[in-house]
């Protein structure tokens, strides 16, 4: 049976940490595409080299030519640029709308099959533009944020409640900027509410609080701690568990920017709900019920998206 072919489009911080999880887990062929000459190149022999170490046989070439891509079973896409201390995910949209209309054009030619996640900021209305860009179908298309964000979730709240974060779970719903909606009464150690958790004396209504906070600005508070570029390592786990999903039909159900045509009220636009990855992309699109705060902040976070999505058609008429 040949191997799955992965293409990483960008071959940068998050691209690069991608190549080697997908090589050490042994998921298929890496094709690190980047408009950089000489780096795709690099980074692929360099990774390459990593193999006999580690012991993992996976072909990894560097590119900057989209014929290489040709028949991709999974495309991700981090090309673009991040951001810097000071910015916003937003200050990002109009040099990130060309690059994903180059990257669409690029995948509609030559991998029109492929499952593709796209984790370029600012991430929904990025996602939006490259399926539009692209035309594949909405159920192959799909943005990773969610599960990064509720994994940054669950780790404040593994670190407060001093338990392994295996046993936390927890939901990060809606656009993935400062209005992001992290759903605490679906929150849970165990199975446990963190609700009830908080009854039990395990924590703090203002200690959750806080959390949920920290967790909504945890990617501007890396930033601001690397200096220079955004977080890669998380972000790059959190597509990887997006595509295993897909190439190995485990129909996971985790938090993705999903095209919603009328779910929790909603039509035509992407935004950050639960969903089943299985082999035919988004297999289902999962809603629950959303009350009081969290709706609303679920609505404050829509609008947003909307907001980024008029900007778009505004820099490219092409956009419907
Ligand atoms: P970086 O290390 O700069 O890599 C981006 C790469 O894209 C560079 O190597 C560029 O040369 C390349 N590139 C630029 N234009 C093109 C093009 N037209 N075609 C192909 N490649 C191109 O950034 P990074 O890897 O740290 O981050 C990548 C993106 O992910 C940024 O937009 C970040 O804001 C975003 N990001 C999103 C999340 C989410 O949770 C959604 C988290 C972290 C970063």
């Amino acid at each position: 049976m040949a191997r799955n072919k992965i293409a990483l489009i960008g071959a940068g911080m998050i691209g690069g940490t991608l190549a080697h999880l997908v090589g050490m887990k042994e998921l298929g062929d890496v094709v690190l595409f980047d408009i950089a000459e000489g780096m795709p190149k690099g980074k692929a022999l360099d990774l390459a080299q990593s193999a006999p170490v580690e012991g993992f046989d996976a072909r990894l070439k560097g590119t900057s030519d989209y014929a290489d891509i040709a028949g991709a079973d999974v495309c991700i896409v981090t090309a673009g640029v991040p951001r810097k201390p000071g910015m916003s995910r937003d200050d990002l949209l109009g040099i990130n709308l060309k690059v994903m209309k180059a990257v669409g054009e690029g995948i509609k030619a030559h991998a029109p099959n492929a499952f593709v996640i796209c984790i370029t900021n600012p991430l929904d209305a990025m996602v939006w533009a490259l399926r539009e860009f692209s035309g594949l179908p909405a159920n192959k298309v799909v943005g990773m944020a969610g599960v990064l964000d509720s994994a940054r979730f669950r780790h404040f709240l593994a670190e407060e409640f001093n338990v392994s974060v295996e046993d936390v779970t927890a939901f990060v719903l809606g656009g993935h900027g400062d209005t992001m909606v992290p759903v605490v009464e679906y929150s849970t150690v165990a199975g446990i509410p963190v609700p009830d958790l908080i009854k039990m004396g395990w924590s703090t209504q203002e200690k959750i609080d806080a959390i949920v906070a920290r967790t909504r600005s945890g990617g501007g508070e890396i930033v601001g701690l690397l200096g220079n570029g955004s977080a890669y390592y998380a972000p790059a786990s959190s597509a990887i568990a997006m595509a295993d999903s897909y190439l190995k039909d485990k129909r996971r159900l985790l938090p993705c920017a999903a095209f919603l045509s009328g779910e929790y009220g909603v039509k035509d636009l992407y935004v950050g709900v639960p969903i089943i990855i299985g082999a035919n992309g988004v297999e289902k699109i999962v809603e629950i019920e959303l009350k009081g705060e969290a709706k609303a902040n679920f609505d404050v976070s829509v609008n947003a998206v909307k907001e980024l999505m008029d900007a778009c058609r505004n820099l490219d008429s092409s956009l419907k």
